[in-house]
């Protein structure tokens, strides 16, 4: 094997790439040893050399259902096309109600869109929670074919900085920008034990915003597929967990822990409370009307 191949079949470590030392008051490493991303941890010019040596393709899939698609559609995608895995390939899933819906939108080389159509549920509460259902059966039919990595994210967030390789994983959840600095026994898990989301008081780690998960492509399916069972299975039983889809991607992480973890500069909310810990925001939720887009006729 000659130095370039050596280079080629090196296995990316931890050490390699990642390093705590300039944060403090954060936890940078959970009990499992999985590194807790936030600005300044990681080395960005190695992970570029890295990747440039194992290409990889990333996706992003979105839901832009009902009125999403002219409100927080259009600036979701450039300001992804601008920040989102830069100078890597990468595949937008927009998923929408109807094609004509869609204006049209040029991206930046190395980056494509496909756009599909879903079927608009009549609660909101299910098309958040359908999300689960439909990704599933994209990776099965294409996606797992096309990508090597897939992020599924909400469609109401803008980027507004780099958000790359170092958000890369096996399987990645996103800390939730209200709850990081709780303790277990205060994060707002489905309590009741007669749902698939259910957490009893004192356990569970973290609370993970659904807005953000991703991971391996084939990581991401087991993902949505357990997340589709347990929310299928409490309808069977007549009930709804407390944060919809959320509780049962938090049930998901209880079980199978995260391999990475994303500080909340990847998704940050400007309404929260100021604070030293986030030094740059990649990422924040977008203002909305909930009244207004919430419509469900
Ligand atoms: C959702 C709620 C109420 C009315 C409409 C919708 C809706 C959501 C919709 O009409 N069309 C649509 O495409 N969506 C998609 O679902 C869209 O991608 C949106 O970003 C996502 C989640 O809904 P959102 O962003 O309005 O809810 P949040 O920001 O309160 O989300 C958190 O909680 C949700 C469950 O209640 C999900 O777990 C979500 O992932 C969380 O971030
Ligand atoms: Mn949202």
């Amino acid at each position: 094997m000659n130095y370039y191949e050596s280079l080629k079949n090196q296995e990316l470590q931890l050490s390699d790439w990642f390093d705590p030392k300039y944060r403090d008051n954060v936890s940078t490493i959970t009990e499992w040893s999985a590194p807790i991303v936030w600005q300044d941890t990681y080395n960005e010019s190695f992970l570029k050399n890295y990747y440039a040596r194992h290409k990889v393709a990333v996706g992003l899939i979105v839901f832009a259902v009902g009125r999403y698609v002219h409100y927080h559609l259009p600036i979701f995608l450039k300001s992804a096309d601008r920040f989102f895995m830069i100078g890597q390939k990468v595949i937008i899933y927009i998923m929408v109600e109807n094609f004509t819906d869609l204006s049209w939108i040029s991206l930046n080389r190395l980056r494509m869109f496909k756009v599909f159509e879903v079927k608009k549920e009549k609660r909101w509460q299910d098309n958040s929670m359908m999300r689960m259902k439909i990704i599933g059966e994209h990776i099965v039919d294409h996606i797992q074919y096309e990508v090597d990595y897939l992020f599924c994210m909400d469609v109401d967030q803008i980027f507004v900085n780099s958000y790359g390789l170092e958000t890369l994983g096996n399987s990645v959840a996103q800390l939730h920008a209200y709850w990081y600095k709780k303790h277990p026994s205060r994060l707002p898990y489905e309590r009741s034990n007669l749902s698939e989301a259910y957490i009893p008081k004192g356990k569970g780690d973290f609370y993970y915003h659904a807005a953000v998960f991703g991971g391996t492509t084939i990581q991401v399916l087991d993902i949505v597929r357990e997340c589709a069972k347990g929310i299928m299975n409490d309808k069977k039983n007549n009930i709804e967990a407390v944060w919809h889809d959320e509780s049962h991607l938090n049930k998901y992480f209880f079980l199978h822990k995260p391999s990475k973890i994303l500080s909340p500069e990847y998704c940050w909310d400007y309404r929260a409370r100021r604070s030293s810990d986030i030094k740059v925001v990649k990422l924040y939720w977008d203002m909305k009307n909930y009244k207004w887009v919430r419509v469900t006729v």
